[in-house]
């Protein structure tokens, strides 16, 4: 197996902290999103959508999306279960793990790409040739501010986001958080329980990835 990674990206990031936390060594391939690599003949043949993370298997089929690399390698070495011990379980996880990417990497992602003059003709992640629309930096940010209060309100009620147990669903809004903070849009200094929650997703040693 390979992954097809960006150190500095957050989708990435999703698939590495679940690796992590699998205990799993996998080797990774760094292909530069700012340098264009993956956008390039050789990524493409890999991957046509241009998009990290991907995951080589040793037969030469490939898994993309963070949530379906997720869900194989779960499959595979299903402990430390991530994705849910029975079917309530699983769809809070999923619930969760979905809201974050939909409502927190996307909207930082909308914010971010639509902002940044570098990806002036790159709006969408990885190949599609679709070119910013500045409005979207404001609608990105009220986005963010919605993601934000809704991870608070949960995390008042509940330690993690998928429920008393860390799980997939807090891979992806750690990540989505952090990537939020990175492009100038933190959670709001007031939001005490998404503090509390982040702090402790943040001390995992697979944080550092
Ligand atoms: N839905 C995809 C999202 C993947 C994604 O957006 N990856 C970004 C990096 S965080 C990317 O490939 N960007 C390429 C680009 O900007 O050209 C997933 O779950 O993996």
């Amino acid at each position: 197996m390979k992954l097809y990674d960006t150190q500095m990206a957050p989708n990435p990031r999703r698939a590495r902290i679940f690796i992590a936390e699998k205990g799993l060594d996998i080797p990774r391939q760094e292909v530069s999103i700012i340098e264009g690599d993956n956008l390039k003949p050789e990524y493409l043949a890999v991957n046509p959508w241009g998009t990290l993370p991907a995951l080589e298997l040793d037969d030469g089929n490939v898994i993309t999306e963070a949530p379906c690399i997720m869900r194989y390698l779960e499959a595979l070495h299903p402990e430390p279960n991530l994705l849910g011990r029975d079917p309530l379980e699983a769809a809070r996880i999923e619930a969760w793990e979905r809201f974050c990417e939909m409502n927190g990497m996307q909207a930082v992602g909308e914010f971010f790409r639509n902002k940044f003059e570098p990806f002036a003709e790159r709006a969408m992640p990885g190949y599609s040739g679709v070119k910013t629309i500045p409005a979207l930096v404001e609608r990105g940010k009220q986005r963010v501010a919605f993601f934000h209060a809704q991870l608070e309100k949960r995390l008042a009620e509940s330690e993690y986001l998928g429920g008393d147990r860390f799980t997939a669903a807090d891979i992806t809004g750690l990540c989505a958080v952090d990537f939020g903070k990175g492009v100038g849009l933190p959670f709001p200094e007031g939001n005490q329980a998404t503090a509390r929650w982040h702090a402790a997703v943040s001390a995992r040693p697979s944080a550092a990835n």
